[in-house]
């Protein structure tokens, strides 16, 4: 994948608001996105919110499977951090929500309440854009108090939305982290959509994704674009497999490759393709993102 063009600029910016903002909060909730935990994840935290309560939240659990969510919470648990997986789109979450924020700021309050204070618990809630971060909240405050899209950079500004007398969430503009240095981690970045496709090379980006989605979920992949096979050898070549499986053929037969990029990557972020995740715990992120990269380092070696 050519290098990602991105604008660290606000990032930057976006930390310091972290930072700054880390001393007001007790707890810190950080949203990843259940197909890419990995990817998600903030190196920088570990000293970053050390002082801090912390829960991951794996989120947008109904696009990934039941059996790869356990096996991530399980992975958390033995780095000592509890992990919990939700969807924030419906509305069943947030009984479990507010009794794991319940549950870990249990002792805070306690402590509060044994020195005669009314504590209000404050959690900052963090990630990468477009994870779900806004969702969760409204789904937590019972209204749509923060503004959510299906794209990455909604929330410009922090901004605290009041749950009860007790509780207060912080929401946070999505940060990306340094991940985009791993070409397979920024690339799983760029397919869930916390990107902005605008710095991207969509049709790049889509044909490694169909590329990738042939080898995790084949049969899913074939069932939704029908001429696809599994013999396609090139990613450049899957995107013209989706032209001749939904008909777009512009005059003269040319492929509108840049169309089926759109429709497949809008398909894949809205989970039409499998609930699968593009990761799994004992995955080696540090391997060569393009499988034929890798074959040609397999040839190279024997
Ligand atoms: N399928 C599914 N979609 C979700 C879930 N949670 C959020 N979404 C969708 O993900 C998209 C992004 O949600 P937001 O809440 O705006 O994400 P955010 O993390 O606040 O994004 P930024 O403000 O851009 O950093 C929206 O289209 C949501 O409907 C979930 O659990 N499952
Ligand atoms: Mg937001």
């Amino acid at each position: 994948m050519h290098t990602i063009n991105w604008y660290p600029g606000h990032m930057a910016k976006a930390r310091r608001m972290l930072e700054d903002n880390i001393r007001l909060v007790d707890m810190v909730i950080e949203i990843v996105d259940a197909r890419a935990p990995m990817a998600c994840r903030n190196p920088d935290f570990e000293s970053l919110f050390k002082n801090k309560l912390r829960v991951i939240v794996l989120n947008k659990s109904d696009l990934s499977s039941k059996a790869q969510n356990r096996a991530w919470i399980e992975y958390f648990k033995k780095q000592s951090i509890t992990a919990l997986e939700l969807v924030s789109t419906s509305p069943s979450m947030r009984k479990n929500a507010v009794a794991m924020i319940e549950r870990t700021g249990k002792a805070a309050m306690e402590k509060a309440a044994a020195k005669g204070i009314h504590k209000t618990l404050r959690a900052m809630i963090v990630g990468i854009p477009n994870a779900g971060k806004s969702t969760f909240i409204n789904r937590i405050a019972g209204a749509a108090r923060a503004q959510v899209g299906d794209r990455p950079g909604v929330t410009k500004s922090k901004q605290w939305v009041k749950v009860s007398d007790y509780l207060e969430l912080l929401d946070t503009p999505g940060l990306l982290w340094g991940k985009l240095d791993n070409e397979l981690l920024a690339k799983h970045l760029a397919y869930i959509g916390s990107i902005k496709d605008d710095v991207l090379d969509i049709e790049e980006i889509a044909s490694l994704l169909l590329y990738d989605l042939m080898r995790i979920c084949p049969d899913q992949l074939i069932a939704r674009y029908k001429k696809l096979t599994r013999d396609i050898e090139t990613p450049a070549e899957m995107l013209d497999g989706v032209c001749r499986s939904r008909g777009f053929i512009l005059s003269g037969g040319v492929y509108d490759t840049e169309r089926a990029a759109r429709i497949v990557l809008d398909e894949y972020r809205a989970g039409k393709i499998a609930a699968i995740a593009l990761e799994n715990p004992d995955d080696d992120f540090n391997a060569p993102a393009d499988e034929t990269k890798k074959e040609n380092t397999d040839t190279e070696n024997e």
